[in-house]
């Protein structure tokens, strides 16, 4: 092949806790893409590791009293063992923590330096007094100040998603030991992001990938770009050079992690990395739709900055929901992939056949054991499995293997057909139509031997029978092929029942259009086992046990402190002015009496007040909350009301507006 070989990535797990399936909701369509590659032909190089560096890492190995490193290898041999169960299999699994990523991101940092992408400032940062230390990214959680939702100090993980720069976030509190968090000067490194507007737009306008990573990326750099922080105050990581009290930040050195696991395979397997990764290349990377920003904007822009080609396509996927609530560890919505699926002695190839045909690759995906079951049972156990075992088990029985006779043209042609259609949806990273477009070819041979019934058939007329399975046995070996980047195990084991030669995996697509030879035949095995009432209802019963013992943790640790309390400001307030939006049923626009000033509050009460009976009226208000537009009009605070009807809370012995609440 004249071409350069495909690179392949992942997005790096962290090293911070176990597999689950919000993982894999990544990985198995990376190994699916890139074990499709292969069938057509293609040279692929498929790379991976584990991202060991960041506050995540840190405070996980502080509470287990372990070092970072320690607590990265564990999980790194956890994770590395957990993909080869899965039988996602890279050609090379590294980690960011290993001496050539710290060197190649030194080398990548002195070079944006010397190009003049770094400068550095004086910044206010998040210090705690009572933990003594600064604050990076994790160890502080506070106010988004782009949407108000609650969130971490580098990322608003439960709001709009935003990256955040340090000291951007408000309320910052010691996420250790909750102390209110003071802001203290400190000198950082920035990267120039913004200089790199016109190149990221016309770089995204030819980036290849799924449409969401692309759309996302251009939309956020219309929008505005600012530089980058990128250095932290922590002893974990790559020293930033030349200064030996800051660590590059985890997303400099991650993405980096790319392009030394390439080096390390490139050395173990006498390979040039260079060449996948410089000037016009094919690298690809899969990544989870949460981390866009990280891939389409800040990494070409670094890339692009130290003079490194940039990547070809990015593959960005949906979410995953747990029976149809938002994946969460901490809510129980997890399904563990050892604990919760293998160790079970659930197949892998049945979860990979799930994730993959569920939905479409940028679309969320919801698992679900009852939907599990359905889908495997109907599909893969009563389709494939039964056209497998029949045509397999006729063929052994009545002519003792594969008849000697060609297959009918027709059904090559379905076969090319098919192929035909898989490789349209591969190409357009649709990788549910392809897997269902192989299913549809399961489903013409199921419907072919039915309708064919060679088991009649064979009494009036064996050489029309024998026709019947020599197809259905050709059928079944373009099966195998096709299906080998969905489920790989079952896929080999067809191959090998079949009697073909050679390793399933060093075969191309273009075999399932030769003749098939003819051959003796053993009895075969059933492959697919069905998915029980009893054992699916007991994994059910599993989740639901785990999402109720969250409740009722959760609900314990909700206990807000004193000092959390204090810092709602909350006063008596007399309403002196209400008249309704324009526009809007339910709102009310009110001027409200706080003591030391008026302020003007919008309240969603119209439907059940008119401004006639309001006026006069000394109510209760937060006054510290962000203020907000409400259809047009600034709000400056909230009116606290009790239930449906809006029941304003009113002081039982008059008070002076502007009271505080205690
Ligand atoms: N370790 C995990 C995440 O944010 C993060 C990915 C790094 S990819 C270079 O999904
Ligand atoms: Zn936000």
């Amino acid at each position: 092949m004249s071409e350069k070989p495909i690179l392949v990535t992942c997005g790096l797990p962290y090293t911070n806790g176990p597999c689950h399936i919000g993982h894999l909701r990544t990985y198995v369509p990376a190994d699916f893409y890139v074990r499709y590659l292969r069938k057509k032909g293609e040279e692929v190089v498929f790379v991976c590791g584990s991202d060991n560096h960041g506050t995540p890492i840190v405070v996980s190995a502080e509470a287990e009293k372990i070092s970072p490193r320690e607590m990265s290898e564990r999980y790194h041999a956890h994770f590395d063992a957990t993909f080869q169960r899965m039988l996602v299999n890279f050609d090379h699994f590294g980690m960011t923590d290993d001496p050539t990523n710290h060197s190649r991101t030194r080398q990548i940092v002195e070079a944006l330096v010397e190009h003049g992408f770094v400068y550095s400032k004086i910044i206010k940062q998040s210090y705690c007094t009572k933990c003594r230390r600064f604050l990076p990214d994790r160890y502080v959680e506070g106010t988004c100040p782009h949407c108000g939702t609650q969130a971490r100090g580098d990322e608003c993980d439960q709001g709009c998603g935003r990256h955040l720069e340090p000291g951007e976030i408000k309320d910052p509190v010691c996420m250790v030991c909750k102390t209110r968090a003071e802001l203290r000067d400190q000198e950082h490194y920035f990267f120039k992001l913004s200089e790199f507007k016109e190149f990221l737009l016309g770089y995204l306008d030819g980036l290849s990938g799924t449409l969401n990573a692309r759309n996302y990326a251009i939309g956020w750099v219309k929008e505005e770009l600012h530089d980058w922080c990128i250095t932290r105050t922590l002893d974990w990581g790559v020293k930033f050079p030349g200064r030996d009290d800051l660590v590059v930040y985890v997303w400099v050195d991650a993405p980096i992690g790319y392009i030394s696991f390439t080096e390390e395979w490139a050395k173990k397997t006498g390979n040039d990395w260079k060449t996948l990764w410089c000037g016009e290349n094919r690298v690809t990377h899969f990544i989870g739709g949460d981390i866009i920003y990280h891939h389409c904007i800040f990494w070409p822009a670094l890339l692009e900055g130290a003079g490194y080609g940039t990547p070809h396509s990015i593959v960005a996927s949906g979410m995953v929901k747990v029976d149809d609530h938002k994946f969460s560890k901490s809510r129980g919505y997890v399904v563990w992939t050892n604990d919760d699926y293998l160790d079970k002695g659930l197949s892998p190839d049945y979860l990979r056949y799930y994730l993959l045909s569920y939905t479409n690759h940028t679309k969320d995906l919801n698992f679900s054991w009852k939907v599990f079951q359905e889908r495997v049972n109907n599909e893969l156990v009563n389709t494939l499995g039964n056209f497998v075992y029949r045509s397999l088990y006729f063929a052994h029985k009545e002519f003792g293997g594969i008849p000697d006779l060609p297959a009918r043209k027709e059904i090559f042609e379905q076969i090319a057909r098919s192929f035909a259609s898989v490789d349209t949806a591969v190409q357009d990273y649709d990788f549910k139509i392809a897997v269902d477009e192989m299913m549809a070819l399961a489903a013409f041979g199921n419907n072919y031997i039915q309708t064919s019934a060679p088991w009649k058939l064979i009494k009036s007329d064996r050489e029309a029978a024998r026709q019947v399975v020599k197809d259905c046995l050709v059928l079944v070996r373009a099966l195998a092929l096709l299906l080998e980047p969905v489920l790989p195990g079952k896929a080999r084991e067809i191959w090998e029942m079949i009697g073909s030669q050679g390793s399933l995996d060093l075969c191309t697509l273009d075999e399932a259009l030769q003749n098939l030879r003819p051959g003796t035949l053993p009895a075969p095995r059933p492959l697919f086992p069905k998915l029980e009432d009893e054992f699916i209802g007991e994994m059910d019963a599993l989740l639901r046990k785990r999402v109720e013992e969250a409740g009722q943790k959760n609900k314990k640790t909700e206990t807000v402190s004193i000092e959390e309390f204090s810092r709602l400001d909350i006063r008596t307030g007399t309403i002196v002015t209400a008249e309704p939006v324009p526009k809007s049923s339910k709102l009310l626009k009110l001027q409200v009496n706080i003591g030391e000033e008026t302020r003007q509050i919008v309240a969603g009460i119209a439907p059940f007040y008119t401004p006639e009976d309001l006026i006069g009226t000394t109510a209760v208000v937060v006054v510290n909350l962000q203020p907000a537009k409400i259809f047009g009009v600034e709000s400056r605070g909230m009116l606290l009301a009790a239930g449906d009807r809006a029941s304003l809370l009113v002081p039982k012995i008059e008070v002076p507006p502007g009271t505080k609440i205690r």
